[in-house]
């Protein structure tokens, strides 16, 4: 009994770390990828320091991504195999949108 309780309590552990994802450590490079009007992933948490680099991967379609928090702000569009990247120096909650594509929304997380 007491070893199907730990199991039970590593499989929630395991669980409960794959909702919120990896976290990319400082330094390093994510890609999201943006694919049929698609974030992906659309939710990430990174540590400060990381760099996220969106990839255009539709066949004709341009986007943009859209900081829609305080001091937001819009890149340029860009457009299939093209990139946008944004280094995040400081910790928060970074929520953006598609400038041309509002209903397409993701959110960074930028933990210390
Ligand atoms: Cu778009």
């Amino acid at each position: 009994m007491r070893r199907i309780h730990a199991f039970l309590t590593l499989l929630l552990a395991a669980s409960l770390s794959l909702a919120n994802g990896p976290v990319f450590s400082n330094g390093s490079i994510v890609e999201v990828s943006i694919e049929d009007y698609k974030f992906q992933p659309a939710d990430l948490k990174i540590k400060a320091g990381t760099t996220v680099k969106w990839m255009n991967k539709e066949k004709r379609t341009s986007h943009s991504v859209l900081f829609t928090g305080p001091n937001g702000f819009e890149s340029a569009r860009f457009f299939p195999d093209e990139s946008y990247s944004r280094k995040f120096d400081k910790a928060g909650i970074y929520p953006y949108s598609c400038g041309p594509h509002p209903e397409m929304k993701g959110n960074i997380e930028v933990v210390e």
